[in-house]
């Protein structure tokens, strides 16, 4: 590695020894841009690539609600607004026991080229908080949300920066932070948040639109080597929004899906997924919070306790559920089984030497920030629906969002370098959009 991008590796380590995740992302993105830095000294700048990891804010605040017993419980709650050199911070929120410093930093700096990929006008941020939507009731989830508000509402804002949903945050949860902020400015600024209802200023697709775009992205990886997703096996972890709706679009292509699952383990499906079996996990999952074991129980199908789906012979394996959900021996086990390309739903779901190791035997692997960009996309398109006041019909931001990921894939293209005929989407994604904003810091005196 350029010993510049090493020197900040080491700096960061150095400052904050515990932040695993983020070093992981940082470490990703060096390794994927060094070579064509060695080539463009023009960004081998020791501050710029400083400026480029650390947040340009991050607030960190209580958050006070009572539970359903009376009792006052406490968590912590965070924002870390990363990189606004092109556009307002944006990104989502997430509610999980695991949330800390180290994964939403890892999170806004994957958001920050992510976004730039988009081809939309969109900074980066991360926030969400530590609190553990499962097992609580809608009143708890209720309060806890509008507590949280209290104090975030202070620092967002439809030209600052604008949350939308990740793990832990569906729909419900929108609802419940959008109404609070509302009420607190005593102002009607719908484009202050994205994954709304469509009843109150959502857009139509954009809860399909990771889901949807992911799927999108993989039609152009196959068709660029003259394949398609007929007929093609598929493996996908998680079953919220990601990958229900990468499962739905698959199915509507004629691909069959072989597993999804949750924390509690995997649900094996020899057959594949029927869309009946779909709908009534949409079902489970966004309305009963169901676990998806008691299903495949009721269901007479498969579940395989506290395992991954990487066992499973497929030939597309798509992780959808969190970070580090495919390590080395997950990848080694697909590549046994001749997986032939890896997609990430989820952000940094496969660790880095699962990375390397699937690279190294040609497996096809597109990173989280082209090919689920979909979803933070489909917000920008939300965003600009406020702004005009008016909602676009399905088909429009369909099509709109198909073309975003064309075009993200065409990205990819022009910054892969040539090596044996096949496409490096890992650098390819990753200097396009460390180049656009790059480009944008330098230009503006790093800030
Ligand atoms: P959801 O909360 O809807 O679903 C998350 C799924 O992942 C659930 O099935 C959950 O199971 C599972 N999961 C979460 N944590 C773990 C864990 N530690 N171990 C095993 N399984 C786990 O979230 P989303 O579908 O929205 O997000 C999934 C991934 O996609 C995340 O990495 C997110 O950052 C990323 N993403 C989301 C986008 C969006 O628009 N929503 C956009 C781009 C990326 P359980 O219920 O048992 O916890
Ligand atoms: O990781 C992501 O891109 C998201 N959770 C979506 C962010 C957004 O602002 O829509």
């Amino acid at each position: 590695m350029l010993p510049v991008l090493q020197s900040v590796i080491n700096d960061l380590r150095k400052r904050d020894p515990m932040q695993y995740e983020f070093h992981q992302a940082v470490e990703e993105v060096w390794h994927a841009v060094n070579t064509f830095l060695e080539h463009n000294p023009r960004y081998c700048d020791q501050s710029l690539l400083e400026s480029l990891v650390e947040p340009e804010r991050i607030i960190i605040f209580r958050i006070p609600w009572v539970d359903d017993n009376g009792r006052l419980q406490v968590n912590r709650g965070y924002r870390v607004q990363m990189n606004s050199a092109i556009g307002p911070y944006k990104g989502g929120l997430r509610f999980h026991p695991s949330v800390n410093l180290s994964v939403l930093k890892f999170l806004a700096f994957e958001q920050t080229f992510k976004n730039a990929l988009t081809t939309l006008p969109l900074g980066s941020a991360k926030g969400g908080a530590d609190f553990d939507p499962k097992g609580k009731s809608d009143n708890e989830v209720r309060r806890f949300c509008q507590s949280m508000m209290n104090e975030l509402y202070r620092h967002i804002g439809p030209t600052t920066d604008i949350p939308a949903g990740d793990i832990g945050v569906g729909a419900r949860e929108i609802g419940y932070l959008y109404g609070q902020y509302r009420r607190l400015n005593n102002l009607v600024e719908q484009g202050v948040i994205t994954g709304k209802g469509l009843a109150y200023g959502g857009s139509r697709m954009r809860t399909e639109a990771t889901g949807y775009g992911l799927i999108y992205f993989i039609a152009e990886m196959l068709a660029h080597i003259g394949d398609g997703l007929k007929g093609k096996t598929v493996c996908i972890s998680g079953s919220g929004n990601v990958a229900q709706y990468a499962a739905e679009k698959l199915l509507n292509e004629g691909a069959k899906v072989l597993s999804l699952s949750d924390s509690g383990g995997t649900l094996y499906v020899k057959d594949g997924l029927t869309r009946e079996m779909l709908e009534t996990i949409k079902q489970l999952k966004n309305e009963e919070r169901g676990r998806l074991e008691q299903w495949a129980e009721q269901h007479n199908l498969t579940f395989y306790s506290d395992q991954r789906p990487w066992q499973i012979a497929c030939d597309i394996a798509l992780p959808c559920a969190t970070q580090n959900e495919l390590e080395l021996d997950d990848a080694k086990a697909l590549i046994t089984n001749d997986c032939q390309l890896v997609a990430e739903g989820a952000n940094m779901p496969c660790s880095n030497d699962a990375i390397i190791a699937l690279q190294k035997h040609q497996v096809l692997y597109a990173p989280g920030k082209a090919s689920n960009a979909g979803g933070v996309a489909t917000s920008g398109l939300e965003m600009t629906q406020n702004r005009q006041g008016y909602f676009w019909p399905a088909e429009q931001v369909d099509a709109k969002l198909r073309e975003i990921m064309q075009q993200i894939h065409a990205d990819c293209l022009t910054y892969s370098p040539a090596i044996k005929g096949t496409v490096d989407y890992q650098c390819g994604a990753n200097v396009a959009g460390f180049v656009k904003v790059a480009d944008a810091m330098i230009a503006q005196g790093y800030l």
